[in-house]
């Protein structure tokens, strides 16, 4: 009897020792700081894999764009230099506009809303990814987006040759019609950019205010709550059928609870960012009526045009959100 006990745990602990020393390892770049919400959820992500796998899977979060810039993060998945990422949504709408679906004025300006709208764009979203060989696991809304400036604005007439730091196409559109001039900066690179003048003006949520501390440099901030736009985590499509079913069930429930926690999280913190850049000595205010008329009619023009670029896939989209 003795022996055959020694050998249950002989045999136990050749198993286990088996599947910790062939632990599949997995990179994943994000492209945001790492006391940022979505980089805790990265790593929250990462602990419910490795719990969930029975640590069959690990994965090791390098956030702030540290192993991949956040501009590179998308091609690395994609060509397996990482099997898994993190990055904005909209940033990659220039090469596939229907990735833009989060980035529309004024159409779904409350969590709730933005969640609706996602449930609309989904499948078309993940079918646009799956044909880029990407896999997407799960999303997270940034709070609201409004304007940070160096001075009062009310309308346009201030806003004629301010370097604008644009995330993403869409916005720098936004930027040239309000008479600014664009240019593109990772929000890793935002207080350098600030510090030096290359940008003394730019769109994002109290979020990225908060992170790169924008107080130091920027004086005013009008809540305009424009959209929510959203990070996503994708996967490497070799990389994700290289699972076992039973792996991939455990990171699609961990990527369905990382998400919950995430939306919750980023509503829960929208109005402290806020506090924290007004405790630090911002203006922080609704815009003004005039400016906002302006803000809207460009965010139509805004919505036409990506409309023509996603054609009727676009409009589907549109269209299933608001008959929900
Ligand atoms: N912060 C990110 C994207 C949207 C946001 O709120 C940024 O400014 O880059």
């Amino acid at each position: 009897m003795k022996i055959v006990n020694k050998l249950l745990v002989a045999g136990t602990f050749a198993l286990t020792f088996s599947s910790a020393a062939f632990a599949e390892k997995w990179d994943m770049p994000m492209a945001y700081s790492a006391t940022n919400f979505h980089s805790e959820h990265g790593v929250m992500f990462a602990d419910k894999v490795a719990e969930y796998t029975n640590g069959d899977l690990e994965i090791t979060v390098h956030p702030g764009g540290s192993l991949f810039k956040g501009g590179e993060i998308k091609r690395a998945v994609q060509t397996g230099q990482a099997p898994i990422g993190e990055r904005f949504m909209s940033a990659h709408a220039n090469e596939l506009p229907i990735l833009g679906w989060d980035n529309l004025p004024f159409l779904a300006t409350t969590y709730e809303d933005n969640d609706k709208l996602w449930q609309a764009a989904k499948d078309t979203v993940n079918a646009a990814l799956e044909s880029q060989n990407l896999v997407s696991l799960y999303t997270c809304p940034w709070p609201g987006q409004g304007f940070y400036f160096k001075k009062a604005v009310s309308s346009s007439a201030d806003t004629q040759g301010i370097k604008f730091r644009s995330y993403n196409s869409a916005t720098a559109t936004f930027a040239k019609e309000l008479g600014m001039i664009p240019v593109q900066v990772e929000a890793a690179e935002l207080s350098q950019a600030l510090a030096t003048g290359v940008a003394e003006a730019f769109i994002s949520s109290g979020s990225t205010g908060y992170d790169r501390k924008v107080w130091e440099h920027l004086t005013h901030y009008y809540k305009v709550n424009a959209w929510l736009p959203r990070n996503y985590v994708m996967v490497n499509k070799a990389a994700w059928d290289g699972l076992n079913p039973d792996t991939q069930a455990a990171l699609e429930k961990a990527a369905a609870e990382t998400s919950a926690s995430c939306a919750a999280k980023s509503a829960e913190l929208s109005d402290f960012y806020f506090e924290e850049l007004a405790k630090n000595g911002m203006t922080v205010e609704p815009a003004g009526e005039e400016f906002l008329k302006e803000l809207r009619a460009i965010g139509e023009q805004m919505t036409e045009t990506w409309l023509k670029d996603a054609g009727s896939e676009g409009q589907a989209i549109i269209d299933a959100y608001k008959g929900m």
